[in-house]
């Protein structure tokens, strides 16, 4: 194995090198915004104004134009991010389907409107799902598709009339349709009781409002536009990087790469290149190694001209310096096996719903190295990108996964569908692709991969991605069966999700070990691709017992737990790479019938975050597997005081 690493490893040095000659991303950078001597951030966060448009053709706003003038009407407050679903007790907002405008006016420090060299721009996190956006009336921007950022200069518009107040306007849509990501149907009530209904092939609540920070910042008019990073291991630390600027006629560039203590290690006066790094300290995977996470800082200093001016800009990079291979058996970070035992999650929460909020982020985080999870996926859509900084410095391995959920309907496979899946691809790599932590890229979760359309939308949509990151992995998550799944050709690695004695043979613990063991050896011996259990689980309504164990009983999800891990245990000796439990924590759905729960209750937290049995049995294990296959070789005597020492 050591041999085909290293020749891997000569194959990834390749792929390093034509990385950047590969498809453009979008036309501009998104990189995430940092205060440095030459830039500063306000953040928009706090209470806005907000009203929904309950109108009955839900278009009132645009007829009547509010955006125009102050909102007027039943305005009520917002908080900013949030979604806006859990904060009233009003259940038609909670279940409002359409526009809401959130409004607020902002005091914009006079010096970036007097000082023309400014740039300034109005960022939005994200915002869930379709957004349009004005400044003082006038439109700036729109964006389609929620969790991933957007943004405009509005330092030319705010400067037309420097003394009117900087009044934004953010309008959102969260209307899913067959053709958004993820689709969705509106279906029109023939009883005309309810006038009509959004349908949705997936199981999560569809929170909707502003979920990520509202920001402005500033930027000289010259400027670092975009940083793309890739890096490996030969002998020496490798950082290809390349960076891109606007506006600037003529300029200087500067590239530092610091180490932590901020001592310079490699240095360039290139706009590309590769930085060698002596003596590199790798980014290594939390409990594979005794300090992982660990992250460069690299310096991009512009002095730049337009011809009449002369501006400078400053843009810090954090780099962990850390490669990714795969092989018919293995994944490997740094050369080295790495096992995923790790959790799928979701922004999710009481009140605040899908919004950003640093306790929560800090408090999970806490949880997941408390269980000694080494990784999560983000199912089903990009997180917060400060949630894959946290990652980065803590070296949670991350597989980085597209709003791709409920592609259900063979409509959703059209050439509309596949273009805006294909844009929202460039936009996450644009966003995560320099992030150590992410290693992987999901495209989707569960979609018809039996369905014909399949195999073109698929080999499509992973060739697009592998295009524009040859260097990470690609997969998509199937709950398919092994002969009939029509996207497998085009993975890197096979990831399937199962639910054994759970949606079938409900009851039927027994079960599980013979099905399971008989899905590895069939997705094996037809793809000879490494495979991750990518969910697995049982609901468990914590405080209920039984005995024997029954569904919903937290002894059922032990049970369940404990036989998927048997097998997981015979077969990662062989190619099995991973284990990710559905879920970490429970998390709101739509309301039905068919289940005691509003709510998804497969979590081993619940939505508080306070343990069920089962989190102490996935601490147990992951706490092993880390000792068995992360290289820290603790004792396991050590576990417990691993477990309960404060990493911060
Ligand atoms: C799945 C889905 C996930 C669901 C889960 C469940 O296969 O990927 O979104 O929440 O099953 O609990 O049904």
């Amino acid at each position: 194995m050591e041999v085909r690493a290293a020749g891997l490893g000569m194959l990834r040095v390749v792929c390093l090198f034509a990385v950047f000659d590969a498809v453009c991303l979008l036309d501009s950078g998104m990189l995430f915004p940092r205060e440095s001597p030459s830039g500063e951030v306000k953040e928009l966060n706090g209470l806005w104004d907000f009203r929904a448009d309950d109108s009955t053709n839900r278009n009132q706003s645009f007829e009547r134009a509010r955006y125009k003038k102050r909102l007027i009407g039943p305005v009520i407050d917002m908080p900013v991010p949030a979604s806006y679903n859990g904060i009233t007790q009003d259940a038609a907002l909670r279940d409002f389907i359409g526009w809401v405008l959130y409004e607020r006016e902002v005091v914009v420090p006079a010096r970036w409107i007097s000082d023309e060299g400014t740039r300034v721009v109005l960022r939005v996190g994200s915002a869930h799902y379709f957004s349009i956006v004005w400044v003082n009336g006038v439109k700036v921007t729109q964006h389609a598709g929620g969790h991933l950022p957007f943004e405009v200069e509005i330092g030319s518009l705010i400067r037309k009339d420097p003394t009117m107040p900087c009044r934004i306007t953010i309008a959102v849509n969260n209307t899913l349709s067959l053709e958004t990501l993820p689709p969705g149907k509106i279906q029109y009530m023939e009883d005309r009781t309810k006038f009509f209904v959004q349908n949705i092939y997936f199981d999560f609540f569809n929170y909707a409002g502003i979920h990520c920070p509202v920001l402005l910042y500033t930027t000289p008019k010259a400027y670092v536009d975009d940083i793309s990073v890739v890096t490996d291991l030969d002998k020496t630390g490798l950082v290809k990087y390349k960076v891109s600027v606007q506006s600037a006629a003529k300029g200087t560039i500067r590239v530092t790469l610091k180490d932590k203590d901020g001592r310079s290690v490699a240095s360039s006066s290139k706009p590309s290149g590769v930085l060698k790094v002596e003596d590199v300290n790798l980014w290594w995977p939390y409990l594979m190694h005794e300090n992982p996470g660990y992250l460069y800082s690299m310096e991009v200093h512009l002095m730049a001209t337009d011809g009449r001016s002369t501006y400078e800009d400053m843009y810090t990079l954090p780099v962990g310096i850390r490669s990714v291979a795969v092989t018919s058996t293995q994944f490997l970070i740094n050369d080295k096996p790495f096992y995923f035992h790790g959790v799928n999650k979701h922004e999710d929460s009481d009140i605040r719903g899908k919004g950003f909020d640093w306790s929560l982020i800090v408090k999970d985080f806490n949880l997941l190295k408390w269980m000694g999870a080494n990784s999560f996926r983000t199912s089903h859509y990009p997180y917060a990108e400060e949630i894959l900084q946290m990652c980065d410095r803590h070296g949670i391995v991350v597989i980085d996964e597209c709003p791709g959920v409920g592609i259900k309907d063979i409509r959703s496979f059209g050439n509309a569908s596949l273009a805006h899946h294909l844009d929202v691809m460039d936009e996450l790599v644009r966003r995560d692709k320099n992030h150590p932590s992410v290693v992987m890229w999901s495209v989707a979760n569960e979609p018809a991969s039996e369905m014909p359309p399949a195999e073109f939308y698929f080999e499509t949509l992973i060739k697009h991605t592998k295009d524009l990151d040859p260097t990470r992995p690609v997969t998509y998550i199937t709950d398919s069966n092994y002969a009939r799944d029509k996207g497998a050709p085009f993975v890197d690695v096979i990831c399937v999700n199962s639910y054994f004695s759970w949606y079938h043979d409900s009851g039927h613990l027994e079960l599980i070990p013979l099905q399971l063991n008989n899905q590895f050896e069939n997705w094996y011996g037809k793809y000879k691709k490494p495979i991750i259990q990518s969910e697995y689980g049982a609901d468990a309504v914590p405080g209920l017992h039984s005995d024997p164990p029954v569904m919903f009983i937290e002894e059922y999800q032990n049970i369940v737990l404990q036989s998927y891990h048997s097998v997981f245990d015979q077969k990662k000796k062989q190619y099995v790479i991973g284990e990710l439990i559905w879920n970490f924590a429970d998390f709101m759905t739509v309301q039905g019938i068919k289940t005691i729960k509003t709510g998804n209750k497969k979590g081993v937290f619940t939505r508080q975050r306070q343990p069920k049995r089962a989190a102490f049995i996935l601490k147990e294990r992951y706490w092993r597997l880390a000792n068995e296959t992360g290289r820290l070789g603790l004792p396991p005597s050590n576990h417990q005081c691993h477990a309960v020492k404060n990493p911060w």
